[in-house]
């Protein structure tokens, strides 16, 4: 199956940690590609119109996006235990996280593009900045429960957006003031599947 990978993308990066993870990822012909908001893929936009990476094609060419989607798909493929519980509330919870970390992560590169334009709005990056310390004061709150929680998706979608905070804010230190998060996120740093997906910036 090819996979529209990038090398800098945290929601490239959610899918080849579930992939490492269920023992998939050499199942993946990944292909370089290029995305940015301002500049829509045209290649991309005849399988995925969205222009958005992960975008997944089997073999079959049946086309599958976006990351979650992705991740449930790749949770079929194996007898492993699943990132996805099957059961409430454990399943609740695992999507619950999902969301939060995605949603963290959504709005962590609207930031990084706002920050970059040549007159940012001050009212944008306030609402980024009161968001950003909300979720963070939640994660702590959480990341005891976190920690005591079977590895799912939920795991993974929170790690991979306090990782872009490494990779794209590493100037704000999101450790400080949030000593549980902080420890939970070194054990998420310290899995080979995380390891083995280590952001690069190729550009
Ligand atoms: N909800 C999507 C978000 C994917 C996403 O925003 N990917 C970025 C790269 S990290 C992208 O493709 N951006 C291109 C664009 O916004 O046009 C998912 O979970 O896969």
């Amino acid at each position: 199956m090819k996979l529209h990978w990038s090398p800098r993308s945290p929601f490239v990066r959610k899918v080849m940690i579930a992939a490492h993870e269920l023992g998939l990822a050499d199942r993946f012909d990944c292909v370089r590609t290029v995305v940015a908001t301002t500049k829509p893929h045209a290649l991309l936009m005849e399988e995925n119109p969205l222009s958005k990476i992960p975008t997944l094609v089997l073999d079959d060419g049946t086309v599958i996006y976006d990351s979650p989607v992705v991740i449930e798909y790749l949770d079929q493929l194996h007898d492993r235990p699943k990132l996805i519980p099957a059961a409430l509330p454990d399943r609740m919870k695992a999507l619950r996280r999902q969301a939060l970390g995605d949603g963290f992560l959504d709005f962590l590169l609207l930031w990084r593009n706002e920050r970059e334009r040549e007159h940012p709005s001050d009212v944008h990056l306030a609402s980024y900045a009161e968001k950003r310390k909300a979720i963070l004061l939640a994660l702590d709150k959480e990341a005891d429960d976190l920690a005591a929680t079977p590895f799912s998706v939920g795991h993974i979608a929170i790690g991979c957006a306090l990782s872009y905070l490494d990779f794209r804010f590493a100037a704000d230190d999101w450790r400080a003031g949030h000593p549980r998060i902080a420890a939970w996120h070194a054990t998420f740093a310290a899995r080979p599947s995380v390891r083995a997906t280590a952001p690069i910036d190729d550009s």
